[in-house]
């Protein structure tokens, strides 16, 4: 078999909204620096802007409302049937804004990443560059991680650091902060594909040496 024969990781990213990151990972295979093939984006929100994204780059979509379903484990249930019936090998969240059970996580476990706002372990949650300005943070950013049950606590893979700017509103530096997701979120879904990514012990492992516990640091060269 050549390499050519070698089949691109099969990947669902599930979104909530803009689909910025989506558009992202979109580029990255668009300019053939991304060995993936995205084959179904799923979005509990409808009629948000990252479906009409994937619909424009050809990529099946499907809504699944949570509002629809009388509890979080019988929306997770649903998700998860729907998500394997696309076969992946790696689950995306892109902004996906609905905590996910412990059997969906245990499911997904080592196979599943998340973009957070934030250097975890700082701010897990909502609402992160708010609260990095009111805290007097100096620096801000962003974590890709592995998704565990442990809400914004699974390992970190990659980190970039951007400053925090005397005038700085949170709308500024979420904007500065979303610059960097973009390059750092195409990083680790890549590094996944390429087979050089595992969640090993509740750790990442990169290229077979365990990361420190922020992941691998990325020091963006933009204000
Ligand atoms: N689920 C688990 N188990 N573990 C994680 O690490 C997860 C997760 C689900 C989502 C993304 C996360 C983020 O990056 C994420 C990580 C939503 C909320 C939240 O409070 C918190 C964290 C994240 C995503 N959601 C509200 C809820 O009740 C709804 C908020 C809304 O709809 O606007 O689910 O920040
Ligand atoms: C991103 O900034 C992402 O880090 C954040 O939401 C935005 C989604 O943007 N994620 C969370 O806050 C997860 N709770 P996008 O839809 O344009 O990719």
């Amino acid at each position: 078999m050549s390499s050519s024969d070698v089949k691109n990781l099969r990947v669902v990213v599930l979104i909530s909204g803009s689909g910025s990151n989506l558009q992202a990972l979109i580029d990255g295979v668009t300019h053939g620096d991304l060995p993936i093939e995205i084959a179904a984006v799923i979005s509990n929100r409808p009629d948000v802007f990252g479906l009409t994204r994937a619909t424009e780059a050809g990529i099946p979509t499907l809504v699944l409302d949570h509002k629809g379903f009388a509890s979080r484990e019988a929306f997770d249930q649903e998700l998860m049937r729907r998500i394997d019936a696309y076969n992946p090998g790696l689950v995306v969240l892109a902004g996906f804004m609905r905590i996910l059970t412990p059997e969906f996580t245990q499911h997904y476990q080592g196979r599943m990443l998340n973009i957070h706002p934030s250097l975890l372990p700082k701010f897990q949650g909502l609402h992160t560059h708010q609260r990095a300005i009111d805290a007097g943070e100096s620096t801000h950013g962003v974590t890709v991680h592995f998704v565990t049950a442990e809400l914004d606590g699974g390992p970190a893979i990659v980190q970039a650091v951007v400053p925090v700017l005397a005038n700085d509103d949170a709308t500024v530096l979420a904007k500065r902060v979303q610059r960097q997701e973009h390059v750092i979120y195409p990083l680790a879904v890549k590094w996944f594909a390429q087979g050089k990514l595992r969640m090993v012990d509740n750790k990442t492992e990169l290229n077979g040496e365990l990361l420190p516990a922020c992941g691998y640091q990325i020091e963006a060269n933009e204000p």
